[in-house]
């Protein structure tokens, strides 16, 4: 009530007059649900790490809400996006990898909506095979998609577009917002493929971002050893397992100059297939900047000690990921200015939020998958004048689990009994201080890419409890509070046995509630072994 009323004031204050004032009352709410792909809550100025800027992202915040602990369920990005459209968790969806197919059969958020008269599109990335289900329209990326001169699928046809994705992208949903049916209320899922690796800028932002510096974590060189052999083993790590080509933009021939070895087989071949996709013009701006870069590396490298080849290609990824950024933020922008020239941004749901977090070097990692805070936790902003009150703070237990019987919730629409999410509606109006006490979070692809193993865990306001488990059976416990950046695992401390016992016991009572069990992760084991046996070794 509240909300609405300051909407309304606002509303009338601004001279619009009471035919709109009416128009809106009733309404249901449109949704722009923007999410992008790897996009860590560090790189977002409104979250105070002081690595960028990103003033539109910003704006949601300080005109609706910023979540301090929102997090996934399973941090990888198909999985993560079954869950966003499902309100279930992956081992209920089905989808508990990135090789798993995803049945669009089920039913989705989306699709309940367009039952109900929306007016629905997905544009971007979505990460999910098949025909997307719930959409008048959609236009997507195939899989991982392309920075340079994409290709996208419109409706089933695929058709290269020329031009930098971010921006597409952003086009795409002015362009339909513009077409749309405005006899129905809209919802529009804006899903970016930035800032995901090999982490290509568009011209006007790596010529700016590759002359700057950008602040070191302070675990940028930890060693992992107060964790255990998950954390140990990973292949996360900037120097020996980032690729030269690919990544940090060495081209083959400079490698070769310099006796350096690519990190994997791909390396190479990703530099290739990114930059063969560039026109001559875009090709020449591109080597314009980073030719020197190269030649740069190429004369200090002989005497590079390994702290400084790390610090090195800390800032060379840095400069790449928040370029990618850049562009994001700049589309959000555009977004916003259009919502507000057409009288929208009242009654318009805007989300921003990632399909996962991301570490910027942080242990000396990048990429996610662990439970640990950076890639657990993911960047949530929402705004939402007619009912949200503008500069809110939550540190409530919110996860992407909730985004479907949220929008339900705003929709008007009965929540499903089945999904497993909650509104977090209440939340904002300041009706549920207990949202959650802890989140179940899974993760299950293993052996794979960067080698993160398979484990489950929970994680309530202060601690974190984690099971890693197939190859290895151990468990790790850290106090958030006394250990923010989780380097010592107190597992096996005396002083933690009360706490430990506790979480354990919420641990088997989360599992129950949710339906998940050892023999569950058994099934999707045997699963997974048949699905890449063909593609992986080691298993
Ligand atoms: C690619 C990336 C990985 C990344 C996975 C999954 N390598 O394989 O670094 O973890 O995607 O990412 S790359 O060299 O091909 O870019 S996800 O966001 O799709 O889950
Ligand atoms: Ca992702």
């Amino acid at each position: 009530m509240k909300g609405l009323f300051r909407g309304l004031i606002l509303v009338a204050l601004s001279g619009l007059g009471s035919t709109l004032v009416n128009a809106q009352k009733n309404e249901a709410p449109n949704i722009i649900f923007i999410m992008s792909d790897d996009h860590a809550y560090q790189a977002i100025s409104a979250y105070g790490h002081g690595l960028n800027q990103t003033p539109n992202i910003d704006r949601i915040a300080d005109e609706g809400v910023i979540f301090n602990s929102a997090t996934v369920t399973n941090s990888i990005c198909a999985p993560s996006r079954a869950v966003m459209l499902t309100g279930k968790h992956s081992f209920r969806n089905g989808k508990v990898d990135n090789h798993q197919e995803f049945d669009w059969n089920q039913d989705n958020f989306v699709k309940q909506l367009q039952e109900n008269n929306y007016a629905t599109a997905l544009l971007g990335k979505i990460h999910l095979d098949g025909t997307p289900q719930g959409f008048d329209h959609y236009a997507v990326l195939p899989a991982q998609g392309n920075y340079y001169n994409p290709d996208f699928i419109i409706n089933g046809d695929t058709t290269q577009i020329e031009g930098y994705v971010t921006d597409i992208t952003t086009d795409m949903v002015i362009d339909w917002l513009d077409d749309r049916n405005t006899d129905k209320p809209f919802c529009v899922l804006y899903h970016q493929k930035a800032p995901h690796r090999e982490w290509l800028p568009a011209e006007r932002h790596y010529k700016k971002y590759t002359k700057r510096t950008f602040k070191e974590p302070t675990t940028l060189f930890a060693n992992n050893e107060g964790r255990g052999t998950a954390a140990q083993t990973a292949e996360m790590n900037i120097l020996s397992h980032m690729n030269w080509a690919g990544d940090s933009k060495i081209s083959p021939e400079a490698l070769e100059a310099m006796g350096i070895d690519e990190n994997s087989d791909w390396g190479i071949e990703a530099w290739e297939k990114n930059l063969g996709r560039m026109n001559k013009q875009q090709r020449a701006s591109w080597d314009a900047t980073y030719q020197p870069i190269i030649e740069d590396f190429k004369s200090k490298y002989p005497t590079m000690s390994k702290e400084q080849l790390t610090k090195w290609r800390y800032q060379r990824y840095m400069q790449d990921y928040l370029a990618c950024i850049a562009s994001v933020d700049e589309g959000v922008g555009r977004v916003l200015d259009y919502l507000d020239q057409n009288n929208l941004a009242e009654n318009t749901i805007v989300v921003y939020t990632s399909d996962q977090g991301f570490y910027l070097g942080e242990n000396g990692w990048f990429d996610k998958r662990f439970m640990y805070e950076q890639s657990l936790r993911t960047p949530l902003l929402m705004r939402y004048p007619k009912e949200v009150e503008a500069g809110q703070k939550s540190d409530a237990l919110v996860q992407n689990l909730d985004f479907a019987p949220t929008f339900l919730d705003y929709a008007g629409i009965n929540i499903p009994t089945d999904i497993q999410g909650k509104s977090f509606r209440k939340v904002l109006n300041q009706e549920d201080e207990n949202f959650r006490d802890a989140v179940y979070y899974t993760y299950y692809e293993y052996p794979s890419i960067h080698m993160v193993k398979r484990h489950y865990g929970i994680r309530t306001h202060r601690y974190k409890l984690i099971h890693f488990y197939y190859d290895v059976d151990q468990w790790e416990l850290y106090d958030l509070s006394a250990d923010p950046d989780e380097q010592t695992n107190v597992y096996n401390s005396p002083e933690y046995a009360e706490i430990k016992e506790q979480l354990h016991q919420q641990l088997t009572d989360l599992r129950k509630e949710y339906g998940d069990s050892d023999q569950l992760q058994q099934e999707h084991l045997d699963r997974y072994i048949n699905t890449v046996k063909e593609t992986m070794s080691g298993l």
